[in-house]
């Protein structure tokens, strides 16, 4: 039986991730912990402790005091906002993931934490970029991720770890907006066109990004987690994918439900800089041939999902 310790669930993946690990592995045998205050459902729904993942001593008291086999580790600055506060995104994504893999090496947990499309840079293929591949990220996130895939391939070959790992696209989902990140605006859209009907994008027309929905992305983390261990030649840092897409796109099909839905831009040149040096799409075969990672939700049904739970949504709150 698993005991899981995830922190930063108050975050954009940590409010689905948290509830669907419950349902799979009983509410009491997953502690959600986060800086921030927890909305009702995190707190209601099973323990949930503030931590602070940069505080050695207090991740490896969380860790023994819970009796945690797993921890998912999720705390992390987004690549915008890591770019506005580099000392800041060293100290979250590096000095965070640091104490929580030694937190893993002196209580035997296993590890899942998330790498990003950000793990690449403007030298790398942008087109099916390989598993494999230069990675030569030019933010100061990229450089965190890099950096997290590497200590965590090292505890694992070096102190035999169970360190494991997915490179997600941007996210989008319904439940906790993101924020500082680069592929937000595919979130801000839909919230933009229920309420206002309109959205000004902060990236150009033609910015193609790899894309997936939060139950997908949900299923990836449980599945790689759970992936026969004798089957995975990669570890950490398997590419995931599910639809890629510029900004126009999801305009037409948000346009299809709410025809007189308009959008402008005005680019960000930070974040401009940050999505043109990422890839345009992932070869995510790897995932697909040691572990069976599928999608399930491409742009249209997403689309269809996100404007039917977001109207609901959106009108409760009004
Ligand atoms: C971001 O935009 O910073 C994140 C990511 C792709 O890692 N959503």
């Amino acid at each position: 039986m698993k005991r899981i310790l995830i922190t930063g669930a108050c975050g954009q993946i940590g409010s689905e991730l948290t509830p669907a690990l419950r349902e799979c592995y009983g509410a009491d045998n997953v502690i959600a912990t986060d800086i921030a205050d927890p909305p009702a459902c995190l707190k209601e729904g099973g323990p949930f402790k503030i931590v602070d993942c940069t505080d050695i001593n207090a991740i490896g008291w969380i860790v023994k005091k819970f009796q945690a086999d797993t921890i998912c580790h999720l705390a992390a600055l987004l690549s915008a906002v890591a770019e506005d506060k580099p000392n800041l995104a060293w100290k979250v994504n590096m000095t965070g993931l640091y104490n929580v893999l030694e937190a893993a090496r002196e209580y035997e947990c296993s590890v899942f934490t998330p790498s990003s499309i950000g793990a690449f840079g403007p030298t790398t293929p942008h087109n099916k970029t390989p598993q494999d591949t230069i990675q030569r990220p030019t933010s100061m996130y990229g450089v965190t991720k890099v950096a997290g895939e590497l200590l965590c391939d090292y505890y694992y070959k070096r102190f035999g770890v169970d360190t494991r790992g997915v490179r997600y696209p941007g996210i989008i989902s319904n439940e906790t907006v993101p924020s500082g990140g680069t592929t937000d605006y595919a979130v801000h859209i839909y919230y933009e066109a229920i309420k206002e009907r309109k959205y000004t994008c902060f990236l150009k027309k033609g910015t193609f990004l790899d894309m997936m929905y939060m139950p997908d992305a949900i299923k990836a983390a449980i599945d790689v987690m759970e992936a026969n261990p004798a089957k995975l030649i990669h570890r950490n840092a398997f590419n995931v994918t599910a639809m890629s897409f510029p900004p126009e796109m999801i305009a037409v099909e948000i346009k299809k439900y709410i025809p007189e839905f308009t959008m402008d831009y005005d680019v960000d040149p930070i974040r401009q800089a940050i999505a043109d040096s990422w890839p345009n799409s992932m070869d995510d075969s790897a995932a697909r041939e040691e572990w069976g990672w599928e999608h399930e939700y491409d742009l249209p049904k997403m689309t269809k999902d996100m404007i039917d739970v977001l109207t609901e949504k959106l009108r409760v709150k009004t």
